[in-house]
């Protein structure tokens, strides 16, 4: 059966100055090959809007006219966070304005968070993968091609509308899939690769190779971890599940051969946590002899590392560091955000030196406006970006995001900034990808003036190096590393 795979717009305010390819839609769509299904891509960010038009209905336009051109027998689309989910709804209400029997499934944080208000409410959405999305995709598939929705019975982590359009759920399961190289690689055939190559004349690049693009890439999921802000867990449980090195490297190494790629981005919740894993990448890279350059999207745990991991990381190609820190406090690091935040900051300091020994462009994130934030606490991660001298420094605004500890706290605890229709939290109206724009939750003991001063403060504080600053801006106006 044909499917047409649509990767929701992202927001204007990314800061990143790529857009990469969808590996959520890349990953299901190779799965769905093994069932004999066709899938096609349409990524909604890499069509060209004209200015004088509205840019989601042309979006809108575009998915209908992919549907006429291609005839499928599905719709996929891509709802990654909770901001995506209006959009994603308008589309599938237009989808079936125009071909009411063609089902439409979902997937992504924000469904997989509010599946049965979305199933309930939604008579446009027939089916929701919860969480990892592979198997559920396949078995979508199978029934909507079958036109037996019955078959989706026994399938675990799903919700789905039946045959006579009641909603049904199978709750989370937990049998995630333990052998990630049981499955395929992502379907990267199904996106034409140059519509995301862009200038990077500005990023560093010590190895001096041509830099088309970073170029997304997956070895592992799930954290064992539960930081109170973070919801990666709800996607992908706790623990850590891994795909094999030679696996990695040999994906890494044919869109090196077929396309020239060298400049990789890890997605990994959280890469360097096991170290044979780490290791046996990085091996494999300089066995093969392969030159590449590699950063991760979610930097790297600074308590799994060490001389020995950083050696061999910066050895097969490791030139971009994130410190996520979050915090300067150490109690707020260690007792209150917990997880994988539990750092002491010897260590902080230490990995900062071995990162400088490499000569790493590095870039500290931290997180301001928690419930438990003093000015003191605000003060300790003020006196940590000075003394850590970190090529690019972040401190981003709070957001509760839902499927969060923290989420739960701010709720339980009535912290919102406004007014706030929990009831109506499914429809995602509420925008949370605000950047430093806006606070949502007030701190116990600061108000909102309070903490927008700290905000001036951040911002002014020295955001970029020397080194950034001569590295020049990117064409979106982003330093050039920066995301
Ligand atoms: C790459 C990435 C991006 C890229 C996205 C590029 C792209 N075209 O996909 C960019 C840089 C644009 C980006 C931006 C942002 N991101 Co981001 N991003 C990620 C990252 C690192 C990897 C996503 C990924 O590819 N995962 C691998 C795939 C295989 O997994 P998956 O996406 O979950 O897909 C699976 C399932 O969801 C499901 N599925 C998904 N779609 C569908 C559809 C169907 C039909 C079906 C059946 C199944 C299905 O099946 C898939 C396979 O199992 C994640 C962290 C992570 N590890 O996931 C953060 C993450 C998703 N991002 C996050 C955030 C906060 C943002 C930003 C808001 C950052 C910012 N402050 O600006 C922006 C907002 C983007 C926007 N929409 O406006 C948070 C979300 C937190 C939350 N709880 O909502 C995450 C979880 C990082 C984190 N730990 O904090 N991001
Ligand atoms: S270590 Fe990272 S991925 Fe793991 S729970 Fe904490 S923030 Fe989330």
């Amino acid at each position: 059966m044909r499917v047409l795979l649509i990767s929701s717009y992202t927001m204007g305010y990314v800061t990143r100055t790529d857009i990469s390819p969808p590996l959520s839609l890349l990953t299901i769509a190779a799965s769905m090959r093994l069932h004999g299904h066709e899938p096609k891509l349409l990524d909604l960010n890499t069509v060209a809007v004209p200015d004088d038009v509205d840019r989601e209905d042309w979006y809108v336009k575009s998915i209908l006219t992919e549907i006429e051109d291609f005839k499928p027998g599905m719709v996929g689309i891509n709802c990654m966070l909770t901001a995506n989910f209006p959009f994603v709804r308008k589309a599938a209400q237009a989808i079936k304005a125009e071909h009411r029997r063609l089902p439409v499934a979902i997937g992504g944080i924000h469904p997989t968070l509010y599946h049965q208000r979305i199933i309930e409410e939604c008579p446009e959405i027939d089916a929701i993968a919860l969480g990892e999305g592979e198997e559920q995709a396949i078995a979508m598939c199978d029934a909507f091609e079958k036109k037996d929705r019955s078959l989706l019975d026994g399938v675990g982590s799903i919700a789905w509308r039946d045959d006579f359009g009641f909603p049904r759920i199978s709750p989370r399961s937990k049998n995630f899939i333990e052998n990630l190289d049981d499955f395929p690689d992502p379907a990267w055939d199904l996106v034409h690769l140059p519509d995301y190559f862009t200038d990077h004349s500005t990023w560093y690049n010590p190895r001096k190779l041509d830099i088309k693009m970073s170029v997304p890439i997956q070895s592992s999921r799930a954290c064992p971890f539960d930081c109170n802000f973070c919801s990666a867990a709800s996607m992908m449980g706790r623990g850590l599940r891994l795909r094999s090195a030679k696996r990695v490297v040999d994906e890494m190494q044919g869109l090196y051969e077929k396309h020239g790629l060298t400049y990789f981005g890890f997605v990994d919740d959280i890469l360097t946590v096991n170290k044979k894993h780490i290791l046996g990448i990085c091996d494999e890279i300089v066995r093969r002899g392969l030159v590449f350059q590699f950063e991760s999207f979610n930097g790297y745990n600074l308590k799994s590392l060490d001389r020995d991991i950083i050696g061999a990381m910066v050895e097969a190609g490791m030139v971009y560091a994130i410190l996520p820190l979050e915090h300067g406090n150490d109690a707020m690091r260690t007792r209150i955000i917990g997880g994988g935040k539990r750092l002491p900051e010897e260590k902080i300091y230490e990995v900062r030196e071995i990162y400088r020994e490499h000569d790493l462009l590095t870039r500290a994130v931290f997180i301001m406006g928690f419930p438990e934030d003093t000015h003191d606490t605000l003060q300790d991660t003020y006196d940590m970006i000075t003394k850590l001298e970190c090529d690019i420094n972040n401190v981003f605004s709070l957001i509760p995001f839902p499927g969060t500890k923290l989420f739960n706290q701010a709720v339980a605890e009535n912290l919102f900034l406004g007014e706030m229709n929990f009831d109506d939290f499914w429809k995602g109206e509420m925008d949370l990808n605000a950047l430093q724009k806006v606070f949502y939750i007030k701190p116990y003991n600061l108000d909102e003036d309070e903490l927008w001063e700290w905000r001036q403060k951040f911002d002014a504080v020295r955001l970029y190096s020397e080194r950034v600053r001569k590295l020049g801006r990117g064409k979106n106006g982003e330093y050039a590393a920066a995301i």
